[in-house]
């Protein structure tokens, strides 16, 4: 049995046949199997407003109700659009939110996860979003329930998924065809040659893989973390941390960027250029997808990066593609001054069994010192 599957079946008997979202490691599965709808009905979004924005669209076209699936960690992301615009006060659009609940109670979780976790349902409660926490044994009940009530008064609902309620089969393929099958150059080789070369450097490395494994690499060559920091939360936001400290640091400092990472808040690389001293320096650690949660393609095939850095006033661009050229282009770009951009193209074939990080304050400490 696919529950997935199964539930996507049970929504479609209610007419919801149109998703949007961001991927989430609880709802893998389920966003895997959305994978195999046509991009007329499964849009991955840049990040969870736009999703609840492109579901109000739709809904607005149709008067048929959407479903935008996201992590806890989205809420945030989605406040402003349902407060100011959805919510059944202001025009009242109906939809169905499918949320993973990371660091539900009793649910031993990551540390980043434990202040989301303890709000969610209380940011529901404040957002009038009626929601039902998953069953397994009634989940079609539940569904039905749930998109009656969003008809009937034209409001959001929401199903809420905790750890363990769906399948956590690993995707074998990567669902994105274009992620270059020749690339053979993987992150943790990156991320080794970038630690050996990081001598007075500071790096901001960002949510999921990247960090743990910018992590363990310190662990276990220098010891100590006291060079980086790691925004275990907050995706989207490493650059703006990076131009922050930048502005306030004479220190060479680099923002370790994922590809899903840098699409949730584009917006903030043009800010990096325009603002970015000589400094600030960006590395986009480019795998398509959104390895750590799943693989789901991102849309950055979408963009040509050269032409779009330069257009937006970055000094100097690099690539690195292959393998043999990973010593070379990272020495003469970590050497160089402006603001300056590094495109990685790396495969998605993360180590298994990461260090989780927990000492937080301990590493904002020691980064700060
Ligand atoms: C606001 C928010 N939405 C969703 C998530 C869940 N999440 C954690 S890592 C990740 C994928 C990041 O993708 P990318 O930046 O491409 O890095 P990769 O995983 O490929 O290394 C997602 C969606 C999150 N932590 N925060």
């Amino acid at each position: 049995m696919n529950l997935s599957r199964n539930i996507i079946s049970s929504l479609k008997v209610k007419k919801v046949e149109f998703f949007t979202g961001v991927p989430d490691s609880l709802l893998k599965n389920f966003c895997n199997e959305l994978q195999k709808f046509s991009k007329k009905k499964h849009i991955i979004s840049a990040n969870e407003g736009g999703a609840v924005s492109i579901a109000a669209g739709y809904y607005l076209a149709t008067k048929k109700i959407p479903l935008v699936y996201l992590q806890n960690s989205g809420l945030g992301n989605i406040i402003n659009p349902i407060s100011s615009i959805i919510h059944k006060e202001i025009y009242g659009i109906p939809m169905i939110l499918f949320i993973g609940w990371r660091g539900a109670k009793n649910i031993k979780d990551e540390i980043q996860h434990k202040v989301q976790g303890k709000i969610t349902l209380d940011q529901l409660r404040l957002l009038k979003i009626k929601y039902k926490i998953f069953n397994k044994g009634s989940y079609k009940n539940q569904l039905s329930e749930l998109i009656d009530i969003a008809k009937k008064n034209n409001q959001p609902v929401a199903l809420i998924f905790r750890s363990g309620d769906l399948e956590s089969t690993e995707n074998k393929k990567t669902n994105n065809k274009k992620i270059a099958k020749n690339i053979m150059l993987t992150r943790s080789e990156f991320i080794d040659e970038l630690v050996k070369n990081s001598k007075n450097l500071k790096i901001i490395s960002t949510t999921g893989f990247t960090s743990r494994e910018l992590y363990q690499t310190r662990m276990l060559i220098n010891k100590t973390s006291n060079n980086d920091f790691y925004m275990v939360g907050g995706m989207g936001h490493t650059s703006m941390v990076a131009l922050g400290y930048s502005l306030g640091s004479k220190k060479k400092t680099i923002c370790l960027d994922g590809d899903g990472s840098f699409l949730m808040h584009m917006g903030s690389v043009v800010i990096s250029s325009k603002f970015g001293a000589k400094n600030f320096k960006y590395i986009l650690l480019n795998n398509s997808c959104h390895e750590s949660v799943g693989k789901q393609p991102t849309a950055i095939d979408k963009i040509d990066l050269e032409k779009f850095v330069f257009s937006i006033g970055y000094k100097r661009y690099f690539l690195i593609d292959k393998k043999d050229s990973l010593k070379k282009i990272l020495k003469t770009f970590l050497g160089c001054s402006g603001p300056s951009f590094l495109n990685v193209l790396i495969n998605p074939k993360t180590k298994k069994n990461l260090l989780r990080i927990k000492n937080l304050q301990e590493i904002k400490r020691d980064f700060v010192n």
